[in-house]
């Protein structure tokens, strides 16, 4: 109790919101087998157990109906795989209350630190005494998470070892699109055994990124970019007082643009880049460069030495000759054990130019050392390079402090050009969930074991409908496979689930093109979102993004 802020306590006996077709009984009705996004042959080659289902919904029990029930008492487990997301301890929540509410003597086991508490056999039995020191409350501490990426037979062996040992026949696997592409791997091989252990999914990742026709959001997103908001609209408001900074801010995000598309949405800043629309255009880091320069010229000539430019962290990826060169960087480091012995930058440097192609080298070698390195440092364990790591808005200023001095020099710029640099990622991954996400992760939660009590396996729990009221919210399973096509990983093709880009013809960037013109040029059409709300009239505090409702509208 000492340790806690009058927030904590107060969020502890929040009750989340729930669709009414989670109450009471519930029946599940099916609906047409699936097929995968792309690449079907392939995806229905290697996933040939758990290929083509159909998607499932969950109804409020009617006459005649034999709602969801577990005959026995029945054990689960549950991991957090991959980055925090603010959610994930109601997920594990609401799975809970509802393995309870299905039979009392049911049991859930934490599985620790991620996917390697499965197969290290790593876990701890979750009470109710744990459960409700973590309701609605931000973090993944309550197991811990992991990167690990489930990828060996050894390693689905050695967790068939621990389930039966502890008499667990279902694991929910919390995660974005790798880990939900582990969860589908398992399912598959799980089946194909027959070692009587289902495996459900729950699409999470701040990034946004996890969305398809059949999930409109993945949980986290909401609250870490109402977080980010806030401080990027705070960081206006000082802006328009002192009236001297132009503050570029790096946005998290990983590949796709969502985060800085959605805080854009929100906080209506000077400049907001989108990955998804440089690569488009196929636009090098020098036509970034200009377009940035134009706004901050235009403003000078009008007294309007300071601004707010956001840039999404994958960036750099999305410029089309840096994407080839992090290609092959990928293929070239992908457990490469000579290039790992290699000691000292320098040498690393000339193993890596070595082994460039001749356009992808002379990139490398025009990049600032430490960006340079930066791109061969270690990838996570799915392949992908940390682009969290890579501190492309410290690039950009470099570059603009450049072309403005030479713009100086030829006499077409008189402005002053002072810069503050931030990158938000970590301050909002583990904040206190929104009433949005806090109700939107129960009901996810719930829903896996609806899935689980109905004997599924290979799905994942998906809530629909998500901008109207949360008792109008549907929910139910989706089976993975029909998330995934074949993509290029560590230099080999591997089925995974495809990652949601922002869609340049779509409504949230629509809104953005049709006023990034006013936002770049008017005194200031700042808005200031300030901090969530998790109190009050339902128009401040139940609000989905506004991606999501832009999406949504009719
Ligand atoms: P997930 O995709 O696992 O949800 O992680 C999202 C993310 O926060 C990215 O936005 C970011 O690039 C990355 O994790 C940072 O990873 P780490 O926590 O390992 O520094």
């Amino acid at each position: 109790m000492l340790n806690k802020s009058p927030l904590q306590i107060a969020r502890q006996s929040y009750l989340p919101k729930m669709p009414v077709a989670l109450l009471g009984h519930v029946a599940l009705r099916e609906g047409k087998s699936t097929e995968s996004v792309a690449d079907q042959a392939e995806i229905k080659r290697l996933f040939p157990n758990t290929y083509g289902m159909p998607f499932l919904s969950f109804e409020p029990a009617k006459k005649g109906d034999i709602p969801v029930h577990t005959e026995k008492p029945i054990r689960v487990g549950v991991i957090l795989s991959g980055g925090q997301a603010p959610g994930g301890h109601n997920v594990i929540c609401g799975l809970f209350d509802a393995l309870k509410k299905l039979n009392p003597d049911n049991q859930l086991y934490g599985f620790l630190g991620g996917p390697s508490g499965l197969v290290d056999h790593k876990y701890k039995l979750l009470t109710d005494q744990i459960i409700d020191e973590y309701r609605n409350t931000g973090g993944f501490d309550i197991i811990g998470s992991g990167r690990t990426k489930l990828e060996q037979p050894e390693q689905f062996d050695s967790g068939i070892e621990i389930c039966h040992e502890l008499g667990i026949s279902a694991i929910v696997i919390i995660g974005g699109d790798d880990s939900n592409t582990n969860a589908c791997v398992l399912a598959e091989y799980y089946r194909q055994k027959d070692c009587g252990i289902q495996v459900i999914g729950c699409p999470k990742t701040i990034d946004g990124d996890l969305k398809n026709e059949m999930i409109e959001t993945s949980f986290g997103f909401d609250t870490a970019c109402k977080t980010y908001s806030e401080l990027i609209g705070n960081i206006q408001r000082d802006a328009n007082s002192a009236k001297k900074y132009w503050h570029f801010i790096r946005l998290m995000g990983r590949s796709a643009s969502h985060i800085a598309l959605e805080c854009a949405l929100q906080s209506q800043p000077n400049v907001c880049i989108i990955s998804e629309e440089v690569q488009a255009n196929n636009m090098t880091l020098n036509d970034v460069v200009s377009e940035i320069c134009k706004v901050i010229v235009a403003r000078a000539e009008k007294g309007l030495n300071f601004g707010t430019i956001l840039i999404p962290e994958g960036l750099i990826e999305f410029i089309p000759a840096m994407k080839s060169l992090i290609q092959e960087l990928n293929d070239l480091l992908a457990n490469n054990d000579e290039f790992v012995a290699l000691e000292g930058d320098d040498i690393k440097r000339e193993y890596v130019k070595s082994a460039l192609s001749d356009e992808a080298r002379e990139l490398y070698r025009s990049l600032p050392r430490p960006i340079a390195k930066q791109l061969t440092m270690d990838r996570d364990p799915h392949g992908n390079v940390q682009v969290s790591l890579i501190e492309t808005e410290k690039l950009l200023i470099e570059m603009i402090r450049k072309r403005l001095a030479k713009m100086t020099a030829e006499g077409t710029y008189h402005g002053k050009f002072a810069t503050q640099n931030h990158f938000f990622g970590y301050e909002g991954r583990c904040a206190i969930p929104s009433n949005f996400d806090a109700d939107y992760t129960y009901s996810l939660g719930q829903t896996a074991a609806g899935l689980i009590a109905a004997g599924k396996t290979g799905y994942m729990a998906v809530v629909r409908n998500l901008t109207a009221p949360a008792a109008e919210w549907k929910a139910g399973g989706c089976p993975i496979t029909m998330m995934m096509n074949i993509e290029r990983r560590n230099g080999k093709a591997k089925p995974v689930i495809q990652k949601a880009l922002v869609d340049l013809n779509g409504r949230p960037f629509t809104y953005l093109k049709q006023n990034r013109e006013l936002w770049a040029n008017s005194d200031t059409s700042y808005i200031y979102p300030g901090p969530i709300q998790y109190y009050g009239p339902s128009e401040v505090c139940n609000q989905p993004t506004r991606t999501l409702k832009l999406e949504h509208e009719k």
